[in-house]
């Protein structure tokens, strides 16, 4: 690992915080999606979540006897704008900025991301990412966010996974704002991306010595057998899963071959995607300081699978480690391999590991301890992966373990938990995981 190595632990806003009609926060497409009969399990909301709004000097607490270097979290953009745009929320910038002193006063350094998936409602009631009006609403947040923060932070990230923002939000439906329309999903991801790139810009300009990057979720992907069948339909699938978003970000425009296909199914009217105007592939492809990637397992791809396969166990497969929680693979080798090819094919000047964990519902014993060995393993073995791909050269700088607390996994509500801190949904108690001390002690190290 290099020498400046950051170790730290992510979150994001609606998962966490709750405290969601208080200070002027404005609603978000997740509190109106929540509040939707069946969307969500167990019709769980962010209302309360880890009532982090109230509680985060015992989570800072948490993080200084973790020993992390940053903090990964989200702002919450209806706390800063509550209609997206417009009139700042002065107490709602409050919130991060004490959040911000506290984490500096413990010597962690924050990481914030600006939108980790909670559009503000006013502005998906007109046409959220499908609207290319949005993307001025990003650049006129990001803005009034640095001009505030912007003195005490340096190192920003402008957007989570894109990727599920746009095709689990605007193609599976399976998350705010809940629509199934391949044109709303591609035009949803080209307007985030485009926001990426004028963020970026607007963050160079209000932030002396910034670094800006983006975090991008990867689904790493192989046939499952060695037919040629197989092999195109995992071309395809990483194409629509990967190289979608990186090729883009890193000045090479939407893939030649995905474009083809998304004309050939109808997807995409002939000649330009008409969602792209006059220099965005130029502003989407603008340097990055780092690249952010959050990386939880890899996947065999069977021709006539579903394309939008992307979790789930794939009939027929079997996975030497076994499964979380989710239903995801534990392949730790794949990791290494994807950070390896990030760096031949992308090069980007320095990465960071902005999410990787497990979901292992493991609780308190009899003791009050929580022995959850299967997410040490998991993370000893993922570490180790990104260790073995800083040996061969690639530059990974800093790895943030997902998360920091159990919390609302979107959909799936309070059923998945990631946190090396176990959470009493009904009280907010915490109780610090055998992971916890695992991390802890492989940190000092
Ligand atoms: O909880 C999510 C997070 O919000 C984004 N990345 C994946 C995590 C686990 O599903």
């Amino acid at each position: 690992m290099r020498d400046e190595f950051t170790w730290g632990v992510a979150t994001s806003a609606y998962q966490i915080e709750g405290g969601v009609a208080e200070d002027g926060r404005g609603e978000t497409i997740w509190d109106r999606f929540t509040h939707t009969p069946g969307r969500v399990i167990d019709g769980a909301t962010g209302d309360v979540a880890c009532d982090h709004y109230h509680r985060w000097e015992e989570d800072v607490a948490l993080m200084r006897e973790l020993g992390v270097d940053g903090y990964r979290f989200s702002i919450a953009w209806a706390r800063v704008l509550p209609e997206g745009t417009g009139d700042v929320n002065q107490a709602g910038v409050d919130f991060y900025d004490r959040l911000i002193d506290a984490l500096l006063d413990a010597g962690i350094t924050p990481y914030p991301t600006l939108y980790h998936w909670d559009l503000p409602q006013a502005l998906e009631d007109g046409g959220g990412w499908r609207s290319r009006d949005t993307v001025g609403a990003f650049a006129e947040y990001a803005d009034a966010i640095t001009k505030r923060l912007g003195d005490r932070v340096s190192t920003w990230i402008t957007h989570n996974e894109p990727w599920v923002a746009a095709f689990v939000g605007h193609l599976e439906g399976a998350h705010a704002p809940g629509l199934t329309d391949w044109g709303a999903a591609l035009t949803a991801a080209h307007h985030l991306l485009v926001s990426h790139g004028e963020a970026a810009a607007v963050i160079r300009q209000n932030v002396p010595n910034s670094r800006v990057g983006i975090a991008l979720d990867c689904r790493p992907s192989y046939p499952a057998t060695d037919s040629a069948a197989d092999a195109g339909a995992h071309r395809h699938f990483d194409g629509f899963r990967n190289r979608w978003f990186f090729d883009p970000v890193f000045g090479r425009g939407y893939p030649d071959d995905m474009v083809a296909a998304y004309r050939d199914r109808g997807r995409i009217g002939p000649g330009t995607p008409e969602f792209i105007q006059p220099g965005d592939m130029d502003l989407i492809g603008a340097p990055i300081d780092f690249l952010g990637i959050n990386y939880y397992t890899s996947l065999p791809i069977s021709a006539g699978a579903d394309e939008t396969e992307d979790t789930g166990i794939m009939p027929g497969v079997t996975v030497p480690d076994g499964f979380t929680e989710m239903g995801w693979p534990i392949t730790p080798a794949a990791l290494t391999g994807f950070l390896q090819r990030v760096h031949r094919e992308y090069d980007p000047p320095s990465i960071f590991i902005t999410e990787n964990g497990a979901s292992f519902s493991d609780g308190p014993g009899p003791e009050g301890t929580v022995d959850d060995q299967r997410r040490i393993d998991y993370l000893a073995a993922h570490v180790a992966a990104v260790a073995a791909a800083a040996e061969s050269g690639v530059p990974v700088d800093g790895y943030f373990a997902w998360s920091l607390l159990d919390n609302l996994e979107w959909s799936l509500g309070f059923t998945q938990r990631f946190g090396l801190v176990w959470v009493d949904h009904d009280t907010g108690r915490r109780v610090p995981k055998a992971s916890f001390d695992w991390y802890r002690e492989r940190i000092a190290r």
